[in-house]
């Protein structure tokens, strides 16, 4: 447990984890700082107010005199103040390194740019089905520090990139790279690199390494980990894969056939693969089997991720608002089993990606292309023909629904962020499903 007493501490961000760091702080007697860069931040209700709060722009005088800087996950660590403040020897760190200080609960931290919220659900329910309390925090939309003072056993974290840019101390008894493909390039300058190098940081000190042997990317650099377990969809030689046998599709652990994916809940192959982790994971913690497959075959998927929303005249319409990037997208389009026309929206803030792999698939499989918001025009240079740019989503939406016909799907996995139009990727996702059933 670290001691705080007699630092200047200055929070940046007024959002979620801003707030349960200053809560951390007043917990233990020390009255950070805090700074916005907005005007109204989301939480600023909730900060008592004997804190004080300099909105509207970063307060230089602060973060110069400070001992410890705390940053939100959404702070680029790269602006000149920060740098500043670094050179004259202030710490800067998030949210997840002051957490981890103060746990000595078994951490299982997991990473990867598709699949971590999926895969945490998956994990942090088996482990309750055992009857463990568990903790489940993190990017997954629920600050750590939040989760702090409860007699938790086990703490399944989901980490982003940002948030391992400003952990130093995390040592978690397993950690995981589901994959990597590239996101956030307007937050990473160095490119699929210097991202790359982020994700690695949650093997620094772990002791169990889960990796995926289809992605190179994902073999941890840092080797002092005790042991590291394999997963790979189609290579047998890894410990956890999927097999077909006698014509269905079999998780396989160790050469032992685990479970026919038929009697999952779900049938897409994606979560097949997420089991192949989230199972990797169980085992790690000594979650029984049984108890793990229950789990698995129960789950039907997370909201807004590849969730078929409404079917109605022989057409279906899609919600993987989830996907944020072009890996998630590629995955959606891959993964359908297309009779009919593939109506496709694609639009939001793309964070500087290089769209051009998802043109290959829209030539092959004649897809026509729905493109809106911040870098809609953008996106409308993947498409040959049938291509419609409009300014927002459910002006797209009303376009699609004079033009669908029995056997067509129309699928929103729109490759970008949302915060250019919507607050969340759930507002769109609702907005998305609240459309299909007026206009479908
Ligand atoms: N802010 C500043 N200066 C800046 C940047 C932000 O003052 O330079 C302020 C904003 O004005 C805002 C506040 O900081 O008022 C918001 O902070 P934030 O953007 O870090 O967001 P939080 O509300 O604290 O939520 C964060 C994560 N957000 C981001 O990583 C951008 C949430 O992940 C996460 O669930 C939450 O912490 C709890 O851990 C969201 C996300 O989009 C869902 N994550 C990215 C992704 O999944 O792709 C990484
Ligand atoms: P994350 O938390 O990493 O954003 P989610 O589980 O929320 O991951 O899923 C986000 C998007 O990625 C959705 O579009 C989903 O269909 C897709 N996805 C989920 N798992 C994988 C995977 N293993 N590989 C590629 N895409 C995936």
């Amino acid at each position: 447990m670290s001691n705080y007493q007699g630092s200047q501490v200055v929070i940046i961000g007024l959002g979620i984890t801003g707030l349960s760091c200053v809560n951390f702080f007043l917990a233990r007697g020390v009255i950070p700082k805090v700074i916005d860069v907005r005007l109204c931040p989301p939480e600023i209700n909730k900060l008592p107010n004997f804190v004080q709060c300099y909105l509207g722009a970063f307060n230089d005088t602060w973060l110069l005199h400070a001992t410890l800087i705390v940053v939100s996950p959404g702070v680029r660590l790269d602006h000149p103040i920060l740098v500043e403040a670094l050179k004259l020897g202030v710490e800067i760190i998030g949210d997840i390194e002051l957490f981890v200080r103060e746990v000595t609960a078994p951490i299982i931290a997991i990473t990867g740019s598709n699949g971590k919220s999926t895969v945490t659900q998956l994990v942090s329910s088996m482990a309750k089905n055992v009857g463990w309390r568990v903790g489940v925090a993190g990017n997954i939309g629920i600050p750590a520090l939040s989760l702090l003072n409860q007699s938790y056993q086990l703490y399944v974290l989901e980490i982003s990139s940002f948030q391992l840019d400003t952990t130093y101390s995390l040592r978690a008894l397993a950690a995981v790279i589901l994959n990597i493909s590239e996101d956030h390039m307007d937050r990473y300058p160095g490119g699929l690199k210097q991202y790359c190098l982020s994700k690695q940081r949650i093997y620094k000190n772990a002791k169990i390494c889960v990796m995926n042997v289809l992605d190179p990317l994902t073999v941890p650099i840092f080797k002092n980990y005790d042991y590291c377990v394999s997963f790979g969809a189609t290579d047998s030689s890894a410990d956890y894969h999927l097999k077909y046998y006698k014509g269905h599709c079999w998780i396989v652990a160790y050469n032992e056939y685990v479970l026919n994916c038929s009697t999952m809940k779900t049938n897409s192959r994606v979560n097949y693969i997420n089991a192949l982790s989230a199972l990797a994971l169980s085992d790690i913690i000594n979650i029984p089997r049984s108890v793990a497959v229950k789990v698995l075959c129960q789950f039907s998927g997370l909201m807004h991720r590849c969730q078929l929303i409404y079917e109605n005249r022989g057409v279906s319409w899609i919600n993987d608002s989830k996907a944020t990037n072009v890996g998630a997208t590629k995955e959606a389009i891959n993964n359908l089993m297309l009779s009919g026309t593939l109506h496709l929206m694609l639009g939001g803030d793309g964070k500087l990606a290089d769209f051009s792999s998802l043109k290959h698939l829209i030539k092959q499989h004649e897809i026509h292309l729905y493109c809106f918001g911040k870098d809609g025009l953008l996106l409308t240079e993947l498409g040959y023909s049938n291509v419609i740019f409009t300014n927002t989503m459910t002006q797209a939406m009303r376009i699609v629904s004079r033009r669908i016909k029995k056997r067509d799907i129309v699928l929103l996995s729109p490759a970008c962020s949302s915060l250019d139009q919507f607050k969340s990727f759930e507002m769109r996702g609702f907005t998305f499903a609240y459309f299909s059933r007026e206009l479908g």
